[in-house]
């Protein structure tokens, strides 16, 4: 039993209604007045607290922007009217869906979304509950396979990304090395807006920029075609936090092949899980108490402590002591900070508690977490996780995009909806 409504939560309910956009919801109004992928997904959550109607409605608007080959882009530019205050618009992504589209992607949390929609919807008429999601269902498969063939195509059990705002955590240390092999050299000038509405102190440098646009531009080269970027990319990791996403995301999708009585997909699925699950066990590091993602042009760990180590635990039942020693760590990245676990390590020479995804607590991920957590037996921290987002948003932040760890400070956008959704989906 979820406890009594409070003000925050009238007030999460009103951010996710003023961000709605006929259907879909941007992340914050001016920052990003589009629909973004693995927000829309943290977002459906959110409305299946009050609104499954809604819910569906996000991932089905999300979907409009799927492309032929499966996948599901980045961003959908459903409305151009806000265009003006959000850098890089459609003119630079150069890509040719119906919908204006990015041409990248984003973490796969469609399917566990829709797993949570599909759930609140059914325990009130399970047959219509079926109905709504089976479309969905099969968009989101054709996106699973699209993972696998464009990001793995030699089948390591590992996706790979080809640009860091891939990854949800655009500027995190996780990337330094692998960045900084890209040139800042841009064929168009890079006309930054996110610093209009944010202090560039909280934001990525204007050479992450200059990088991030020199990828756009060399895949918008080679016409948005997976199998050319592939060849071509100069940026290329095989990651853990979108690897353990997919596989939980196949998890869902296996459970409604069952329930569809889909047995080619079943079968399909549970290889495709068995293959990722045996992949991301081996990028465990114990010297680290943390996994790790692998650099596919230098062949090299990732080993920059940032939070993605952690996030496999969403996907996979650890042994004890592994748990216990990836328990153990958080603990300590987290132990007198505020709002939860901090993106990178506090201390270290990459901590920078403002900027971005070095250093900020975001609810999203603390959220991920606390699934993860609880799966593994370690319902302890993942409640002290929980209470500790909860209490930075009643008590300091608001419902901010992020949070400053050693203040609790709000930072980024204002009235943020994957917030407001985690505040929704937390006190449950
Ligand atoms: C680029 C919308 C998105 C999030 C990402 C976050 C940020 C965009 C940006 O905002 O990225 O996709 O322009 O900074 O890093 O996780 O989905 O909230």
């Amino acid at each position: 039993m979820p406890p009594p409504d409070n003000k925050f939560v009238a007030k999460a309910k009103a951010i996710l209604e003023a961000n709605d956009r006929n259907g879909y919801t941007v992340p914050t109004h001016r920052l990003y007045p589009f629909q973004w992928n693995w927000d829309s997904a943290f977002v459906a959550m959110g409305f299946a607290q009050f609104d499954v109607d809604r819910a569906f409605r996000e991932l089905e608007r999300l979907v409009e922007g799927q492309w032929a080959d499966g996948m599901i882009p980045h961003i959908v530019f459903h409305d151009l009217s806000g265009a003006d205050s959000y850098y890089p618009g459609p003119a630079v992504w150069g890509t040719s869906h119906t919908v204006a589209t990015s041409g990248i992607t984003q973490p796969p949390v469609f399917a566990i979304a829709l797993r949570a929609v599909h759930d609140a919807a059914a325990a009130v008429d399970s047959a219509a509950a079926n109905a709504r999601t089976l479309p969905l269902y099969e968009a989101a498969l054709k996106w699973q396979r699209w993972w696998y063939a464009a990001r793995d195509p030699e089948n390591t059990g590992l996706v790979a990304l080809l640009h860091p705002w891939e990854s949800g955590s655009d500027n995190s240390p996780a990337w330094d090395i692998a960045l900084a092999r890209v040139p800042t050299t841009t064929i168009k000038p890079v006309v930054r807006k996110d610093t209009n509405h944010v202090a560039a102190a909280m934001r990525p440098h204007d050479q992450d920029y200059a990088r991030f646009i020199h990828l756009v531009e060399t895949y918008a080269d080679v016409g948005w075609d997976p199998a050319r970027q592939w060849a071509t990319a100069p940026f290329k990791i095989a990651e853990i936090q979108t690897t353990a996403i997919l596989l939980k995301a196949g998890e869902d999708l296996a459970r409604f092949a069952a329930d569809f009585g889909r047995a080619s997909d079943a079968a399909d699925l549970a290889a495709l899980n068995a293959r990722t699950r045996a992949a991301l066990l081996a990028q465990w590091r114990p010297a680290l108490n943390r996994f790790v993602s692998r650099d596919l042009v230098s062949g090299a760990d990732v080993d920059a402590s940032t939070h993605a180590g952690f996030v496999p635990v969403l996907a996979l039942d650890l042994d004890a002591p592994v748990a216990r020693a990836m328990v153990a760590e958080m603990a300590r990245w987290s132990a007198g900070k505020l709002g939860g676990l901090p993106t990178t390590e506090p201390g270290t020479p990459i901590w920078e508690p403002k900027r971005y995804w070095r250093g900020p607590v975001w609810a999203v991920i603390n959220w991920l977490l606390v699934d993860g957590l609880r799966r593994n037996a370690h319902a302890v921290f993942a409640d002290q996780l929980r209470e500790a987002t909860l209490a930075v948003i009643e008590t300091t932040a608001g419902f901010a995009e992020y949070f400053d760890p050693d203040t609790g400070e709000g930072c980024g956008g204002e009235d943020f909806s994957w917030t407001a959704a985690a505040y929704l989906c937390l006190r449950d």
